[in-house]
């Protein structure tokens, strides 16, 4: 299989991607600055701040506890290491949660709009997953007309939001089990709004001192963005562009074409992908587009917009998190369409070095120097037309000496929804389980989340990913993790040679590849489900399933979000990259160790992909064990692969 990926130990690169280095050295000839860039100017960086230890919730600080014990270990106010590293670690899963969410309510606000007949440029694509939402949440559908049916899914879930629920519609997915242990604990979430805010109340200046009693409401935060807005945003997206089914794509840079208008999408919302896509086959554009010598319009994708229109259209993807500034040095793009969340606000002067439009969209998310088009649903269409116009419009500027499109792309496929894996599965999980039962497969891992800087691009998610398969487990990816993987080569049905014989067994009688692309990061709602579903169908609680968590290469916010609510669902977490919470003894042995106790899973931090690898196969094992499975015991899990040097244990 043709891949960039040249496979080994790139350590000490920006990148293992050969598209990427290109496209970076380039950069660095025209003096164009990178976030590479930027990340060494702010080296090293703040010391108190990697350890959250630093406080400026108020304004009798900003404060800071002494890490070696010598200077204050108190802020003004008396807040202790414990008081200030949990209130941090708060209210980053609150900003991550709320993005979600806000990304949730927007895509609900819509859907009722469309349910309503207030906008015509959107419809319902799967009205039998409309009725079976309809029917989980209790919206009477028997003899109703599809438009009653939306209208009043509509209202129910946009009562997820505020605070009128004892609980989220959709906390009847899990297993009776979870949702006991999480009322003993009291973290049932019950309004998704509710939850935020509570969040950011508790953690102003004497609200919540009790650093164990603030975590567990940042568990229960968390949960409000994976069982609520993320799931909401995923199950009306399915409903309003369609529920994702496996489709084959390409990855990389070199999905730009040399004689076409290149449009770029980026961000994280599909509402506005969809309408650009219908928009760029346009007769009127596509004549216009002729008329100045192009052959026609590229939609590409970028992070996560790029994930939804892979999912459900097969629109090829130009890369993740990091590929976002080094998109523009190919010098092919004529526009990059933001909506929000992950859009560095440094594209805008990387396109000024190039005849590239950027253009946002949406009034909550400005780039100054950018083009702005505010993107209202009820007039998606036209709005569409008018940026794509845009972008077409630029072309003839475009120098096509300064072109460079670094590599040929790689093929990928998508689209694997709940309901896609339990289709090829004949309609049950069953097929899953008893390969499960059998050993073929150990278990299954969902590795998701960004690209970070501070690591070479892709290498941890490539690498982890490669070892978790060729030891026969399913490997389940969203998000940034998802394009790593494609860009690899690791996710097409003859990848399967990669896994071990178990799975690759598997793989090949259902001709799905080993490395399933579950989506966008809101659609780590799927994942949630799946684990549901799997926990239901065995009489279980979800943490007592051969499953973990990763995220090697994290950087967002939202990401600990995920994280947090991964783990409050039962499901052991690995961290590649260490969160600012070592300043706190006590608040790390909570999240690493205490939380075992009360939820049946924790987190643990490795940077070092071979040792993350053992440490899932460890936990896997156990669990099978648990269950009174065939089980492979600690001593005998050990690979083949000495350690990475530079790379060490940090949890
Ligand atoms: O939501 S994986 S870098 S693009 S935060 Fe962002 Fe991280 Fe990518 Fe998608 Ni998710
Ligand atoms: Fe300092 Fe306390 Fe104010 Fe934080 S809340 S800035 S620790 S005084």
């Amino acid at each position: 299989m043709s891949t960039t990926y040249d496979g080994g130990r790139q350590l000490g690169r920006l990148t293992i991607h050969d598209d990427a280095q290109q496209m970076i050295d380039r950069a660095r000839e025209e003096g164009i600055e990178t976030v590479w860039d930027r990340l060494h100017a702010q080296e090293p960086q703040c010391g108190y701040c990697q350890l959250g230890l630093s406080c400026r919730n108020c304004a009798m600080g900003p404060c800071r506890v002494d890490p070696f014990g010598e200077g204050p270990q108190r802020g003004v106010c008396g807040a202790d290491a414990d008081v200030i590293v949990a209130r941090n670690l708060g209210r980053t899963i609150a900003a991550g949660a709320s993005s979600h969410s806000d990304h949730g309510r927007d895509i609900l606000e819509v859907f009722g709009e469309m349910a309503r007949g207030e906008t015509s440029s959107y419809r319902v694509t799967d009205e039998a997953k409309l009725r079976r939402i309809a029917d989980e949440v209790g919206v009477a559908t028997e003899g109703r007309d599809t438009k009653d049916v939306a209208i009043d899914l509509a209202d129910e879930l946009m009562a997820n939001y505020g605070s009128a629920k004892g609980s989220l519609s959709f906390v009847g997915r899990l297993p009776q089990l979870r949702r006991e242990k999480w009322a003993g604990l009291g973290i049932t979430p019950r309004g998704i709004d509710r939850e935020n805010v509570e969040m950011m109340h508790r953690t102003h200046m004497g609200v919540d001192n009790d650093y164990v009693n603030l975590l567990l409401h940042g568990l229960r935060t968390a949960l409000a963005d994976g069982w609520g807005g993320s799931m909401i945003a995923t199950e009306l997206s399915d409903i309003m562009f369609g529920t994702p089914s496996p489709v084959t794509s390409e990855v990389n840079l070199g999905v730009l074409s040399t004689d076409q208008v290149n449009i770029a999408m980026h961000g994280h919302n599909p509402l506005l992908s969809d309408v650009i896509l219908a928009a760029a086959q346009d007769p009127e554009l596509l004549e216009l587009a002729r008329s100045f010598g192009a052959t026609g319009i590229n939609i590409v994708g970028l992070c996560c917009t790029g994930n939804e229109l892979l999912m459900r259209k097969g629109v090829h993807m130009a890369g993740n998190h990091l590929m976002q500034e080094l998109v523009l040095v190919t010098g092919a793009l004529e526009a990059m369409v933001v909506d929000y969340q992950c859009i560095m606000p440094s594209v805008v002067d990387v396109a000024k070095c190039y005849h590239t439009q950027v253009i946002s969209t949406s009034d909550k998310a400005k780039f100054p120097g950018a083009t702005h088009v505010s993107f209202d649903p009820r007039r998606g269409a036209e709005i569409a037309r008018e940026i794509v116009r845009i972008a077409v419009e630029a072309y003839p500027n475009r120098n096509h000496d300064r072109v460079r499109i670094p590599v040929a792309p790689v093929k990928m496929m998508g689209g694997f929804s709940v309901e896609a894996i339990l289709g090829a599965l004949g309609g049950t999980p069953q097929p899953l389980i008893d390969a499960i039962v059998a050993g073929s497969i150990r278990g299954a891992v969902a590795v998701v989340g960004c690209n970070n800087p501070k690591l070479a691009q892709d290498f941890e998610h490539i690498e982890l990913t490669r070892k978790l398969i060729e030891n026969d487990i399913l490997v389940l990816v969203t998000g940034c993790a998802a394009v790593a993987n494609g860009k690899a080569g690791q996710m097409m049905p003859d990848s399967a040679d990669l896994a071990g014989p178990g799975l690759r067994a598997v793989c090949r009688s259902l001709g799905i590849p080993p490395v399933l692309h579950m989506g966008s990061c809101v659609d780590n709602s799927r994942i949630m489900q799946l684990a549901a579903a799997l926990a239901n169908a065995l009489g279980v609680d979800i943490d007592s399933l051969p499953l973990a968590g990763a995220a090697p290469e994290w950087y967002s916010e939202k990401a600990v979000a995920i994280g947090a609510y991964v783990v409050a669902s039962g499901i052991t977490t690995v961290l590649g990259v260490q969160p600012p919470i070592f300043g706190s003894a006590n608040v790390v042995s909570l999240l690493a160790g205490g939380l075992d106790d009360v939820v049946g899973a924790k987190f643990a931090v490795e940077p070092d992909p071979y040792k993350a690898a053992l440490l899932i196969r460890g936990h896997i094992e156990s669990k099978r064990q648990g269950l009174g499975l065939t089980f492979i015991a600690p001593a005998d899990i050990r690979d083949a692969e000495p350690a990475v040097a530079g790379a060490s244990s940090q949890g």
